[in-house]
């Protein structure tokens, strides 16, 4: 293919507007409030899979929500048993997040293979892009069912994760209309599986400090969550004297601040208390209970095994000292993974074809890849985001990046297909 920007039936700048028009309409498909707040197998998530699945019939794609709640849209050749190539991201948010952080990496594959069909334009392999139920973990203590379900990885005790009201993430599949039963027969063949990339927001300052609209992910960082549960005495507020208190609250807000020292002396380790709530939670009583998350994250597995250590042992000096109880849980952890070489030099020639300047960039953030690599092959295409803000109601792109890289995608495809 000569060194041309791939001419497709959308005409320049168009590409870029129709994504930003449809990750629009997709926002609309959440709680209320600011921001995105779509959580998995939610009344939000049933209503935005009709959306999705358009978007995958424009693209030539037969959509089908599948036992574990990813919404998958197949090719012919996909579903003929050929050697396919995943592309896809999480249809869920955070709490109040952005449009773009997960269903910007549904909807940029599934408009790519749309303007190459436009074009006629036909790939060599089969093609699905899966739009994943969970990614966030933000329902349930666990996460990454639906790309652990691809790659054959679910646990059982997985499935018996609770959310806020007692709601199995079995038994919310089952209410969603899915049927956990039948995960282990969704996992995919690692032989008939020709890689997975993912088209993510970058979440953070680089691409706009490089000033480029795209770069190329190296690896994606380790993340490590825990669930730590502190019990103290409640009481009346008034008439308990200060010595004579088991204070939950003030035990439990030390060690946010101890924790928060382990993270700020440790390099290449980064952190967070992201959830804290205090029982009974009343005006003129004292705190009988708190539980809060700890998440710890690292590419070094050995640096963030110190982390825990350095945390639990500051806890637990804290419970003592205090005579309180502690309990703590880890809910959730995933290795560091790596993307593929092959993937990250394909990834730059289809940059180079798409005239885009790009380099490589590590991924603080964690994505489906890392379940997907136990499957195939990983990349992933990073996208500038405004101020590098995510998480946010303000997460923005603009739509020149959106074309830029959806341009990207459309020449990495073509390339796949190439001997
Ligand atoms: O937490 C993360 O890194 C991702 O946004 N789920
Ligand atoms: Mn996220
Ligand atoms: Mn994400």
């Amino acid at each position: 293919m000569t060194n041309t920007a791939v001419y497709t039936a959308f005409s320049q700048g168009a590409l870029g507007q129709v994504l930003i028009d449809r990750l629009d309409e997709a926002a609309q498909f959440s709680e209320p409030g600011s921001g995105v707040t779509r959580l998995f197998c939610s009344q939000e998530h049933r209503d935005v899979l009709p959306l999705i699945s358009h978007w995958m019939e424009q693209a030539g794609l037969t959509p089908q929500l599948d036992a574990a709640g990813n919404l998958v849209g197949r090719c012919s050749k996909a579903q003929a048993g050929e050697k396919t190539f995943i592309m896809g991201s999480h249809q869920d948010s955070v709490i109040e997040g952005g449009k773009y952080d997960g269903m910007l990496g549904v909807a940029l594959p599934l408009l790519a293979l749309e303007a190459l069909k436009r074009e006629g334009i036909t790939l060599p392999y089969g093609v699905e892009v899966v739009a994943f139920g969970d990614e966030e973990g933000v329902r349930f203590p666990t996460t990454l069912v639906g790309s652990k379900a691809l790659a054959g990885s679910v646990t059982p005790d997985q499935l018996e994760a609770k959310d806020a009201e007692g709601t199995t993430l079995q038994e919310a599949l089952i209410a969603f209309g899915c049927t956990p039963k039948d995960i282990p027969h969704i996992a995919r063949d690692p032989a008939k599986t020709l890689g997975f990339l993912e088209v993510h927001i970058e979440q953070g300052p680089i691409l706009e400090q490089r000033n480029h609209a795209v770069g190329i992910v190296t690896a994606l960082t380790g993340i490590e969550r825990h669930r730590v549960k502190l019990s103290g005495k409640a009481g009346h507020a008034g008439t308990t004297p200060m010595d004579m208190r088991y204070d939950a609250l003030v035990g439990a807000a030390e060690m946010v601040l101890a924790i928060d020292s382990v993270l700020q002396s440790t390099d290449n380790l980064v952190g967070v208390v992201g959830k804290l709530n205090v029982h009974p939670n009343a005006v003129n009583v004292i705190p009988a209970q708190v539980t809060f998350t700890v998440e710890l994250r690292s590419p070094d597995a050995n640096i963030r095994q110190r982390g825990r250590e350095a945390v639990t042992a500051a806890l637990q000096e804290v419970a003592t000292r205090r005579s309180l109880a502690l309990d703590m849980e880890n809910t959730y952890s995933a290795d560091a993974v790596t993307c593929a070489d092959w993937m990250m030099a394909s990834l730059e020639q289809a940059c180079a074809h798409a005239d885009q300047p790009a380099e490589r960039l590590f991924s603080g953030a964690g994505h489906d890849g890392l379940a997907m690599q136990a499957l195939t092959d990983i990349g992933m295409l990073f996208v500038r985001c405004k101020d590098g803000l995510s998480h946010h109601p303000d997460e923005a792109i603009s739509a020149a990046d959106g074309e830029a890289a959806t341009r990207v995608i459309m020449a990495f495809l073509q390339q796949l297909g190439r001997p």
